[in-house]
């Protein structure tokens, strides 16, 4: 038995002797919040970094999606994914707008863009596609669904930082993207996340939503809310994208490591990369086919931790189930057949910089080994 517990993530941590001058900086300007000097050089830096012109820092990645909604004036119905972490459709609900669910392209695991035309009615008003695992969605078919029937596009881009496509980041295409730089995430800031849109005025509607709606010391125009960013997590995160790069490089390698450990393993299948796609790796799922690997999921996810490898089952129940939602027409497990199987398949296997080779070595072993029973 090894003591060692491995998590399905580490986070990705500034060296802290480099970010003691900038908590120094930070007593010194006695300046700590309400878009500060390191916010606004956060949201540059992450401008460039991410080929997104208009980005809004936010204090997590679900306050982004809320007020992504609210800018737009979404109401009515919004077709989303079943298959996500809760808030996205959260924040559908905080908003009080019905969600479509809509099953998802096992492929991909994201919405199946062939499935949603049948799920407009006359009060749809938005799609929040997932680009899950960082996979990115069908992003043209989608345009051209929101195109022909006037809707607009929100992608909840959490797992997609830096994610591109022939060159172009995934946080060019749809109204409005959103991020979170949540301590599990590729890339953190403890807590934070941003909204990306395509103008400088819907930015500036952006940045009076996420201020309580303030344009000015005496003029309220919206009904905002408290989304801002500290200073110290800003400076937090101009270190961390400096170590962003190299902790992708590392995610790859684990993830060449794992695909070749588990190619000829009977009843385990993995996502290969896709080509034209700068990955970011940010999840390494693995689908258990229970007949053919003589095992079921859970089984397995449960033996994983008698040896301390914690995956986890991202994302295993779905949103649908939830008390919240499992009421609606489109929650229906009948409607969702794609996406139930793959909630009852999957396991998250360990993925972050820093995990050592003996560790995925071990990893893959467990899995090989409980496949041939020995
Ligand atoms: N949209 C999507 C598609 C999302 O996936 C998320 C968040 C959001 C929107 C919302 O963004 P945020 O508002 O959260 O920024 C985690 C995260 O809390 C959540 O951010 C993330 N998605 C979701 C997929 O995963 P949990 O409850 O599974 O995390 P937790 O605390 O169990 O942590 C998992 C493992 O990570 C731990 O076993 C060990 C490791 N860990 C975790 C933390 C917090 C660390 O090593 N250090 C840490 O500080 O939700």
């Amino acid at each position: 038995m090894i003591d060692k517990q491995i998590t399905v993530t580490s986070p990705l941590l500034p060296d802290i002797q480099d970010f003691i001058p900038y908590l120094e900086d930070i007593w010194q300007r006695k300046w700590l919040t309400n878009n500060g000097h390191y916010h606004q050089k956060l949201e540059n830096a992450l401008a460039e970094y991410l080929k997104a012109p208009f980005v809004s820092l936010f204090t997590n990645g679900t306050l982004p999606l809320i007020t992504a909604l609210q800018a737009l004036r979404i109401t009515g119905e919004v077709i989303t994914t079943p298959y996500s972490f809760v808030a996205t459709t959260h924040s559908l609900w905080w908003n009080g707008i019905k969600p479509v669910f809509v099953d998802i392209d096992p492929k991909t695991c994201n919405i199946d863009p062939e499935k949603i035309e049948a799920a407009i009615t006359p009060k749809t008003t938005a799609i929040m596609p997932v680009h899950c695992y960082g996979q990115p969605c069908d992003m043209l078919k989608i345009k051209e669904i929101a195109d022909t029937y006037g809707l607009k596009v929100i992608y909840d881009a959490a797992h997609a930082f830096g994610v591109e496509i022939d060159g172009k980041s995934v946080l060019e295409f749809g109204d409005m993207s959103t991020l979170s730089f949540h301590a599990t995430k590729v890339y953190n800031t403890v807590e934070g996340g941003a909204l990306v849109c395509r103008d400088a005025e819907t930015k500036k509607r952006i940045d009076y939503l996420k201020n309580f709606g303030f344009a000015g010391e005496t003029t309220v125009v919206a009904p905002g809310i408290n989304g801002k960013m500290d200073e110290i997590r800003s400076a937090y995160g101009l270190l961390s994208l400096k170590k962003v790069d190299g902790a992708i490089l590392s995610r790859k390698k684990i993830a060449e490591l794992y695909r070749k450990g588990l190619k000829d393993v009977e009843g385990i299948s993995v996502m290969p990369d896709t080509e034209g796609v700068r990955h970011n790796y940010s999840y390494f799922p693995i689908f258990v086919d229970a007949e053919k690997y003589g095992m079921s999921r859970d089984d397995l996810y449960f033996k994983m931790q008698t040896k301390n490898i914690f995956g986890r089952r991202y994302f295993y129940p779905l949103i649908s189930t939830f008390s919240t939602y499992r009421g609606l027409e489109s929650a229906k497990p009948e409607n969702l057949p794609v996406a139930t199987r793959i909630a009852n398949s999957v396991i998250c296997l360990p993925m972050y910089a820093g995990l050592e080779n003996d560790d995925i070595e071990r990893i893959i072993e467990i899995i090989a080994n409980q496949a041939n029973r020995v």
